[in-house]
């Protein structure tokens, strides 16, 4: 596919700059980055109305990680990889061919069947989780959300026994799903699911999503829009958060962040992730 235009770019960088001030490096980085990556097969193949990549925002209150600074295949530094309930093929690999910024992310092999699990995860050690946070990270994938359960994030709840707070796709749209009593947002009806979206594939998305464990409410966008379905706003809705808020003392405390694949049912995909940031406020797309 042909690259995308570069005369994208500037325009956008300055009105980010408008917003929020940019790094010399970061604006070189920026500016020198491909903006689409060799495709190395038809199901990576590149996007083609993907926005000019800048460099991950870096919040002060927390971290990025645009995977550029990874030296092998495996991840390495604040990341690690693992299954910590039990593994099979499903891998997780720092790629150089399909990135979204610079040269290099995170790719997940997710095999299907619960053992084919695998995440490459951080702690949120140096993000106060306590207070509201907002996390934001760009993925792409190969195959739509099944109608089965899967997992592409997990975060653990040491609130709830250490139980994930997870973020994945039912009914072929996303959704969240607590691991400790298998509450999902929105509710599965029809309705509900149509209050959430697919996760397109073959294209870099957007994921944000703040939680406010003081309170239980969260709140999710995509490519920057806010998702009715995958909200909780403490005022239980049919369809969207009836089901979550039957535990009204959910406060979640949540110490790390693991992107990957968990497939309950025997669905595979491969994902790429990049441009992850945590913080302490919006840090935007
Ligand atoms: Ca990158």
């Amino acid at each position: 596919m042909p690259p995308t235009p570069r005369p994208r770019l500037r325009p956008r960088l300055r009105s980010r700059l408008g917003r929020r001030p940019l790094s010399a490096a970061a604006m070189a980085l920026a500016a020198s980055a491909p903006l689409v990556p060799a495709a190395p097969s038809a199901a990576a193949e590149a996007p083609t109305a993907a926005p000019a990549a800048t460099a991950a925002a870096c919040p002060a209150d927390g971290f990025c990680e645009d995977f550029e600074s990874q030296t092998g295949t495996l991840p390495s530094g604040r990341w690690s990889a693992g299954a910590p309930n039990c593994s099979g093929s499903g891998s997780a690999s720092v790629d150089s061919s399909v990135a979204r910024s610079g040269g290099k992310s995170l790719r997940i092999d997710g095999g299907g069947g619960y053992c084919n699990h695998v995440f490459a995860g951080t702690t949120l050690d140096d993000v106060d989780t306590s207070a509201p946070f907002w996390a934001r990270f760009h993925v792409r994938h190969t195959t739509a959300l099944p109608a089965a359960h899967v997992t592409f994030a997990a975060l653990r709840d040491s609130a709830d026994n250490g139980r994930d707070l997870r973020m994945g796709g039912q009914n072929g749209a996303l959704q969240w799903n607590r691991e400790s009593d298998d509450a999902t947002l929105p509710e599965q009806s029809p309705n509900g699911v149509s209050m959430s979206r697919p996760l397109p594939v073959g294209t870099w998305t957007c994921v944000e999503f703040r939680v406010d464990g003081s309170t239980g409410h969260l709140e999710t966008w995509v490519d920057g829009t806010s998702v009715q379905g995958l909200a909780v706003d403490g005022t239980p809705t049919h369809d969207i958060d009836g089901q979550w808020l039957r535990r009204a003392d959910w406060r979640p405390r949540l110490t790390d962040l693991r992107l990957g694949w968990e497939s309950y049912g025997g669905e595979t995909d491969t994902l790429w992730f990049d441009d992850v940031a945590v913080g302490g406020s919006r840090i935007g797309c």
